[in-house]
C-alpha cells in the first residue's frame, strides 16, 4: 500500500494524478482515472466555459469520486473558467503557464483544493505564500508547455523552499518512476503521457501510436524564443518550427504556424502537421491499456521497487 499525505488531502487511494492536458484530458479519461484511485483531472486548455462546465457535469455522472480542473493561464477564457469551476464546486483546481495568484483566495473560500504546476522555486514559494494546498513541481521532461529544469533537480530543490506537499511530473510513467519521485521527498506524482495511451482516452489513435512509436530521443522544444516553449513528438510540423528558429521569425509567425495544430493532432490524428505534445517518457510507452490496469500495474511494481531498494540499502 502507497498512501502518502496527498491521500488524505485530496481523499484519493493512491497519490496518482493525471495531468490536465488541453483537448487530451476529457471527461472520460478524468472519471477513469479517479475510479481506478487516482485523480482525474479535466484540461479546460484553452476552451471555453461553456465547454468546460459540460465536462464538469459529465465527470460528476461518471464517477463519484473526487476529481480535478486544470485551468490553462493563458487561455482567453480564463476569468469565464475560473467563474464555471467556482459555481461547479469542483473539488481540486489545478493550474498551468502562469501565477495562478489572482484566483486562490476565491477557490479556497469554495472549499476547493489548489495545486498549480510550477517549473521553478520562486513561484513555488510565492504559491505557498498565497494559499496553495500543495504544489505541482514539472520538470522539462513533461510534454507540451514546459520550464527549464529537470525533475530531478526541481523537485527536491522545490520541497527544501516550501513546507506544503509537492507532487513530482516530468517523465515518470512506471513504478520506478513513483518510488524515485518518493525518494525525492515527493508525496505523489502527476503523470500525462502514460494516460494518453489508455482505452479511455479518446485522442484519435493515431496520437497514441505516435507515442507508442517514439524512443528515447523523439520529443523536441518548439517556440523557444516565443518564451512559450512546448515539448512535441518530433514531426513535419516540428521540422518547420526549427525553420523558423533559424529564420529568427516573429512571434506572429509562430502563432501562425501553431494556431490549431493541437486539435488537429487530437481530433483529425495529423501526425505529421499535428501538434503531438508528449513528454520524454514516450519511449517507455510501449502499448495503450485500460486505466485501471495502468494504475494498478504501478503500484504493485513500486512495491516491489521499494523492496530492492530497501534491499540494497540495509
Ligand atoms: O501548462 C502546462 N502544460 C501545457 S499548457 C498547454 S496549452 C499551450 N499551448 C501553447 C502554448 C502555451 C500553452 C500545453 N501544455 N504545464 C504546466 C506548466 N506550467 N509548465 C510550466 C508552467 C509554468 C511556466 C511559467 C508555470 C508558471 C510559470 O510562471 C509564470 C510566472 O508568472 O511566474
Amino acid at each position: 500500500m502507497i498512501k502518502t499525505s496527498i491521500c488524505e488531502l485530496l481523499g484519493i487511494k493512491y497519490p496518482i494524478l493525471q495531468g490536465g492536458m488541453a483537448w487530451v484530458a476529457t471527461a472520460e479519461l478524468a472519471a477513469a482515472v479517479s475510479n481506478a484511485g487516482g485523480l482525474g483531472i479535466i484540461g479546460a486548455g484553452n476552451a471555453p466555459a461553456d465547454y468546460v462546465q459540460a465536462e464538469i457535469r459529465k465527470v460528476k455522472k461518471l464517477t463519484d469520486k473526487p476529481f480535478g480542473v486544470n485551468l490553462m493561464l493563458l487561455s482567453p477564457f480564463i476569468d469565464e473558467v475560473a467563474d464555471i469551476v467556482c459555481e461547479e464546486s469542483v473539488p481540486v483546481i489545478t493550474t498551468g503557464a502562469g501565477n495562478p495568484g489572482k484566483y486562490i483566495a476565491r477557490f479556497k473560500n469554495r472549499g476547493t483544493k489548489v495545486i498549480p504546476v510550477v517549473s521553478a522555486v520562486a513561484l513555488a514559494k510565492k504559491m505557498e505564500k498565497e494559499g496553495a494546498d500543495a504544489l505541482i513541481a514539472e520538470g522539462t521532461e513533461a510534454g507540451g508547455h514546459i520550464g527549464e529544469l529537470t525533475t530531478m533537480v526541481l523537485v527536491p530543490q522545490v520541497i527544501d523552499a516550501v513546507s506544503i506537499p509537492v507532487i513530482a511530473a516530468g517523465g515518470i510513467a512506471d513504478g520506478r518512476g513513483l518510488v524515485s519521485a518518493l525518494a525525492l521527498g515527493a508525496q505523489g506524482v502527476q503523470m500525462g503521457t502514460v494516460f494518453v495511451c489508455t482505452t479511455e482516452c479518446t485522442v484519435h489513435d493515431n496520437y497514441k501510436q505516435a507515442i507508442i512509436k517514439a524512443g528515447d530521443r523523439g520529443t523536441v522544444v518548439t517556440g523557444r524564443p516565443t518564451g512559450h516553449p512546448v515539448r512535441i513528438l518530433k514531426n513535419k510540423l516540428a521540422r518547420e518550427f526549427d525553420k523558423l528558429d533559424k529564420a529568427n521569425a516573429s512571434p506572429e509567425e509562430y502563432e501562425k504556424l501553431g494556431v490549431g495544430r493541437l486539435r488537429a493532432a487530437v481530433v483529425d490524428g495529423d501526425a505529421d502537421y499535428g501538434s503531438v505534445m508528449a513528454g520524454q517518457i514516450s519511449g517507455l510507452v510501449k502499448e495503450s491499456k485500460p486505466v485501471k490496469n495502468i494504475i494498478e500495474d504501478l503500484i504493485d511494481d513500486a512495491g516491489k521497487v521499494a523492496g530492492r531498494v530497501r534491499l540494497i540499502c540495509m
